[in-house]
């Protein structure tokens, strides 16, 4: 047997997060330092989430990646500056079954393969970037052995793409800006469990699934150069937000929660608007919902449900148990009745939610 035959490979799962409150605009580019904190919440792996397999072989001459079964191109800055993270932390790697043995040093000269699946259409303009960074950064750094714990991990998949370093864990996470210059303290950290917050049940409603005119790195590139608002909201609002939805999270303080999420998501669109030219994620459709919840929760005095979008006109709605998420989805279905596609094109349920 030659000692080119051998593969070893890993496979991890890693769920999308949605932010209640946002990551808009980066102090450092290449290294993705944002300018304030985030929060977000991690969707159950049985919905939107990316399974990614790695492998490393002898008889591999470059590293190479498919996702959903095409092949894309590895050289992009942010993917290498990941490989070459997680090579500079990798450890010994020893299966005596197959008689395989990889030193510290070999992970430099060792090529990879790496395969990926959303298990969503990558169409229906949902394809967010976060579940597949931490999901690749994590099955890599398992299969190099390296010895870091998640909140380090997430400091390199945030080299991938900022939001994926929330994705690192399930329930709540935090995104922690950080001080130092090289990023070393830009980290995510869990805030609380999957099992802490249980009987929400988050709803997103697919309004289009075109891909987005503005992507997020340029959109908010530009929002950074031009809007003054986004100065305000950076130092101003965010910090008293994140401390009050920690504690909201803390409490299960439903209508806390919904208060804060709703009037971030409004204040990261009014950032997008007051960019130069302005950026408009969200359509008619997603105007209406906005305007079906807010009547709503008005009527009962008090929260039954939260939105949040995203950089496009998806709805992403939280409610506060399997009794309201019923009757948002009555409400949805007799605001835009099955036949009319014009309107939503389906709707995702996230059942167990986070
Ligand atoms: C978020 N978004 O906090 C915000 C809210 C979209 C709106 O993070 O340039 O794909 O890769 O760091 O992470 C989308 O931006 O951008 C995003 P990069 P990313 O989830």
């Amino acid at each position: 047997e030659s000692g080119d035959k051998w593969i070893l490979t890993v496979t991890a799962q890693t769920p999308t997060n949605i932010a209640v409150i946002k990551y808009w605009g980066k102090r450092h580019e290449e290294l993705i330092l944002p300018i304030n904190d985030s929060i977000s919440v991690t969707l159950d792996p049985d919905h939107l989430c990316t399974t990614t397999s790695v492998a490393v072989s002898p008889a591999f001459t470059h590293d190479r990646m498919w996702l959903n079964g095409k092949e894309v191109s590895l050289s992009g800055d942010r993917f290498q500056n990941c490989l070459r993270e997680l090579r500079s932390r990798a450890s010994d790697v020893e299966d005596e079954k197959k008689g395989i043995k990889i030193s510290k040093k070999d992970w430099e000269k060792l090529r990879l393969h790496i395969v990926s699946f959303n298990n969503f259409p990558t169409a229906a303009g949902l394809a967010s970037s976060a579940a597949g960074l931490a999901c690749l950064v994590f099955s890599l750094a398992n299969l190099m052995n390296v010895k870091e714990d998640h909140s380090k991990l997430s400091a390199i998949a945030r080299q991938g793409s900022g939001s994926a370093c929330r994705s690192l864990f399930g329930g709540f996470a935090k995104w922690i800006m950080g001080k130092e210059e090289n990023g070393s303290d830009s980290i995510a950290v869990q805030l609380a469990d999957e099992k802490h917050w249980d009987d929400l049940v988050i709803i997103i409603a697919v309004v289009s699934s075109r891909q987005k005119e503005t992507s997020s790195t340029s959109g908010m590139r530009d929002t950074v150069e031009t809007s003054m608002l986004l100065q305000h909201r950076a130092k101003e609002v965010v910090p008293k937000r994140v401390k009050q939805m920690e504690e909201a999270i803390e409490k299960r303080d439903f209508p806390s929660f919904a208060r804060l999420a709703c009037a971030d998501s409004n204040q990261f669109h009014a950032v997008c608007l007051d960019t130069l030219p302005p950026i408009f994620y969200m359509n008619d459709t997603s105007h209406k919902i906005i305007s079906c919840v807010e009547k709503w929760n008005r009527h009962e005095g008090t929260p039954q449900v939260a939105y949040t979008f995203d950089a496009g006109p998806n709805a992403v709605l939280i409610s506060h148990n399997r009794k309201t998420a019923a009757l948002l989805l009555q409400r949805l279905l007799f605001l835009f009745p099955p036949q009319s596609d014009t309107d939503l094109d389906s709707y995702v349920i996230g059942d167990k939610t986070i």
